[in-house]
């Protein structure tokens, strides 16, 4: 099969957007690159202490550092140089980043960024990944402010997640589909290898922290007796899949079928997930490729936004799963109050 890089891909899709004038696609270019670096610093963990022997310092004289901090800045120095980028938002940052230099001086957009989800994996070597969302900024000029943030994930321009296991793979959606692309390293390159990505309308695999069990809203605590009850006709007992590192979960529910919950809990009581950088742009890939994303009894995207590091319940996956546990929260919904 020829091989597709991602530069090719986009390029080829930017005619989706007649208007564009290639800012879109150098952001996302720039989104590669800085993940081929996280992921060559991620891909040798395990030897980041043993080289930084010296503690804080490694063998070539450079600052160990925790690698969530090291892709947050990857990241980041990846949006300035590229010029395209007026502000950014990080899971990393209690405060936005504005960006006002004589290279962003035209800058269209902004981006929300989870630099390293589930980095506490990273220490026994689980998948983790990048989750990012990019919008138009709705300032006039100079840099961007905390109310270019304040959209609805409707509004998202382009969305996505670079996943760090056996594999590197770039998954992101403009809003005409959700396309996966497979780095090669013996070339340095995200290859598409997963065009035009729908996730099964159905599943059997089901992902949640059972160990909250038992302060979980009553219509979770029910889907999930449902998921373990014998039912030959709708493939029950499902499977219970649960890494602890979202970005995997969510990945292999995407390909398999699934769906994944983080409800409230009284340890998050509004949920733990962040809406702006980690909901609002899975749930755009989600839908894109055909699946549901709520936040127990309303749309994900449609949710409004009043803080940078607002958090929501999650119900994420295949159409028909979460239609069943959204059910199963309407049914129960009294018993909350
Ligand atoms: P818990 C990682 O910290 C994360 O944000 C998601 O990636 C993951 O699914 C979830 O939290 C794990 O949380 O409370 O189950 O350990």
């Amino acid at each position: 099969m020829k091989v597709k890089t991602l530069g090719q891909f986009i390029i080829e899709k930017q005619s989706d957007f007649p208007y564009a004038k290639g800012e879109l696609s150098r952001l996302l270019r720039d989104i590669g690159i800085a993940g081929k670096i996280v992921n060559r610093e991620v891909s040798k963990a395990g030897l980041v202490e043993i080289l930084g022997e010296t503690g804080e310092v490694n063998v070539q004289g450079e600052k160990v550092k925790k690698l969530d901090v090291f892709a947050n800045e990857q990241f980041i120095a990846a949006f300035k140089a590229g010029g395209e980028v007026c502000a950014i938002a990080s899971e990393e940052n209690d405060d936005i980043i504005p960006i006002d230099s004589e290279i962003s001086k035209n800058a269209k957009y902004v981006v929300a960024m989870d630099p390293l989800d589930g980095s506490s994996n990273i220490d026994v070597n689980v998948s983790v990944g990048t989750i990012f969302s990019i919008y138009r900024r709705t300032s006039l000029s100079g840099a961007g402010t905390i109310n270019d943030f304040m959209q609805r994930g409707t509004e998202q321009v382009a969305a996505g997640y670079i996943i760090y296991g056996s594999s590197c793979m770039l998954v992101y959606t403009t809003g005409k589909g959700v396309n996966g692309f497979t780095l090669d390293p013996s070339i340095g390159e995200f290859c598409l290898s997963h065009p035009n990505m729908r996730t099964p309308q159905n599943g059997n695999v089901y992902s949640v922290n059972e160990g909250n069990y038992l302060h979980f809203p009553t219509g979770v605590k029910k889907y999930i007796k449902y998921c373990q009850e014998e039912d030959k006709a709708t493939n029950r007992p499902f499977s219970s899949r649960y890494i602890g590192s979202g970005v995997a979960d969510i990945h292999r529910n995407l390909i398999t079928g699934g769906i994944y919950i983080y409800p409230t809990t009284t340890k998050s009581p509004k949920g733990k997930l962040r809406l702006l950088y980690e909901c609002n742009p899975l749930a755009f890939i989600l839908e894109q490729a055909g699946g549901i994303a709520s936040n127990g009894n309303k749309r994900i995207m449609e949710l409004d936004i009043t803080e940078l590091h607002q958090r929501t319940p999650l119900f994420l996956g295949s159409s028909e799963m979460v239609k069943v546990a959204l059910d199963f929260m309407e049914k129960y919904k009294e018993a909350e109050v």
